[in-house]
């Protein structure tokens, strides 16, 4: 039986992979984001027997209610839920960052998240579906200038882990899948579209894809039904932790 799955962010980077994954192995998509033209190329290219996609911003609650309410019929049996669309924004210290850029990363990455999910709750105990959260390695490993964006990503984390308790017996899996650095357009927006310094940053470190983080998501979506990943971390061999700083005074 052909399955479902909504993808939030998939009008870039992760989000966008993980549709054509899902799309190329006969599921049946919704795909989301606020920017409509891409929707729409993505429905250009793929047709919308198998493909629903519908922009509005996360953040508002009564689009995302009314996005829910107008799915067509065949679309309403989410299997999977991927939450996936997410932000950094800003790389300053806490004492010299934005509270306008925290609160709209807490907004998005927390607030929405958990908005879309207590919404799909009852459909995916009834279909004993699956949830994606993708948190990152920034909410495991702190580094200066992460300060909110790691906290939200904590969050993401720690609320997928008490998702699984609280969905104890019901069949639902749920995973957070946490990255470490991959080129998207996760830096020309962290760096409110400096291309530059997102192109210095990848340039010749060999960072994960889009298309590895895709295949990833499908590989969770995918595993037998008596198997749960609770957290997976992902990182490019290019990548390790370092160390602890020491300020001498
Ligand atoms: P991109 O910037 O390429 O994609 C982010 C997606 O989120 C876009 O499709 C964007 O769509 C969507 N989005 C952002 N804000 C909103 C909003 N308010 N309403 C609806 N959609 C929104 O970045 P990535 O693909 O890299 O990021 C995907 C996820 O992966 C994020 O949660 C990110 O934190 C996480 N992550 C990324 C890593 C990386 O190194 N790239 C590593 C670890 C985690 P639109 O702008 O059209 O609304
Ligand atoms: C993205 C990974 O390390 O750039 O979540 O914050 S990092």
């Amino acid at each position: 039986m052909t399955k479902t799955v909504l993808i939030t962010g998939a009008t870039s980077g992760f989000g966008a992979a993980a549709v054509e994954r899902f799309l190329a192995d006969g599921w049946r998509v919704v795909a989301t984001g606020r920017r409509a033209e891409r929707l729409q190329a993505l429905v250009d290219r793929h047709g919308s027997a198998r493909l629903h996609t519908v922009a509005f911003d996360l953040r508002d609650a009564d689009a995302m209610q009314a996005a829910l309410d107008a799915m067509p019929a065949a679309f309403r049996d989410v299997d999977v839920l991927v939450n996936n669309a997410g932000l950094a924004l800003g790389t300053a210290v806490a004492q010299q960052a934005s509270l306008a850029q925290w609160r709209q990363m807490i907004d998005t990455n927390i607030t929405a998240l958990v908005t879309l999910t207590h919404a799909l709750l009852p459909t995916l105990i009834e279909r004993r579906g699956a949830i994606i959260n993708i948190s990152s390695i920034a909410g495991v490993y702190p580094y200066p200038g992460g300060n909110v964006y790691g906290g939200t990503k904590a969050f993401v984390s720690q609320f997928s882990l008490g998702l699984r308790s609280d969905l104890h017996g019901t069949g639902v899996r749920v995973t957070a899948i946490e990255p470490g650095m991959a080129e998207t357009e996760f830096t020309l927006v962290r760096t409110s579209g400096d291309q530059d310094a997102s192109d210095t940053l990848y340039a010749g470190a060999n960072p994960m894809t889009a298309d590895d983080i895709a295949g990833v998501i499908h590989y969770v979506a995918t595993l037998p039904p008596h198997l749960n990943i609770n957290r997976l971390e992902i990182m490019p061999v290019s990548q390790s932790v370092a160390g602890f700083q020491v300020h001498r005074g």
